[in-house]
């Protein structure tokens, strides 16, 4: 039986337990990712709308009770006020963005004022939900002249807002109110992006709704995962012969 020298037998075992520990670490690091990694799934989402004609405008407690929304545990944005519950972006200028008090009450969802856009061609709002997003998100929707706005969930597909039942376009009216839910494998409501594709005009936004998801944390599994795969890096380095 060959017997190495003392230097060549530590050598060797240092490269031995350095490979193990680097095979570890690369083991550790794929499967980290692979469960880390969103699911790789379509930004599929529920979109619905609900004919303004078949709702109650008397109160908003009747309005929320015909779109199945109960008072309490969601956030509701009328813009009746100079806080913003929920913050908006767009990209067009600014000033064509605005709370606007210079409508009569037939055009909103609950009440005068509501957030009026001055749209140009290609331009877009987008509704920024706070902290981990949602799982629910409506909007009401008025004087929509044009037909192709879209709506897009999470930065994902652009849907035809005109292309769902219940939606009809026209001036100087509630167009209809629009509900996301995210489906089975869906991450939460982050952000919801209306695009006007072609031509301007004014659209106007109401009654802005949404329920605030706590931010999401590393689950249990994820924690013992690592520690299990910490514990056996470690373990295959300090092993003699390992
Ligand atoms: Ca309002
Ligand atoms: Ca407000
Ligand atoms: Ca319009």
């Amino acid at each position: 039986m060959t017997t190495l020298p003392p230097t060549l037998a530590v050598s060797f075992w240092v490269h031995r337990s350095t490979m193990k520990a680097m095979r570890l670490a690369v083991a550790a690091a794929a499967l980290t990712a692979c469960v880390l990694t969103p699911r790789a799934v379509a930004h599929a989402y529920t979109i619905t709308a609900t004919d303004p004609s078949t709702l109650d405008f008397t109160s908003e407690a009747m309005l929320n009770t015909g779109l199945g929304l109960t008072l309490g545990s969601e956030v509701f944005e009328d813009f009746d006020d100079a806080v913003a519950d929920i913050p908006f972006t767009t990209t067009s200028n600014p000033a064509d963005l605005f709370i606007s008090s210079a409508f009569l009450p037939g055009i909103a969802w609950v009440d005068v004022p509501l957030l009026q856009w001055n749209a140009g061609t290609g331009e877009t709002v987008t509704f920024l939900v706070p902290g981990g997003g949602t799982s629910l998100f409506g909007l009401g929707i008025s004087d929509q002249d044009r037909l192709g706005h879209t709506i897009a969930i999470n930065g994902g597909p652009e849907t035809v807002l005109d292309g769902l039942a219940g939606y009809g376009v026209g001036g100087g009216i509630p167009n209809g109110y629009i509900l996301v839910t995210p489906d089975a494998g869906d991450l939460p409501i982050t952000t919801v992006t209306i695009t006007q594709p072609a031509l301007g005009e004014r659209l106007l936004f109401d009654h802005v709704v949404f329920r605030a998801e706590p931010v999401p944390e590393p689950t249990p599994t994820l924690v013992v995962l690592s520690l299990v795969l910490g514990l056996a890096v470690r373990w295959g380095m300090a092993r003699p012969g390992a």
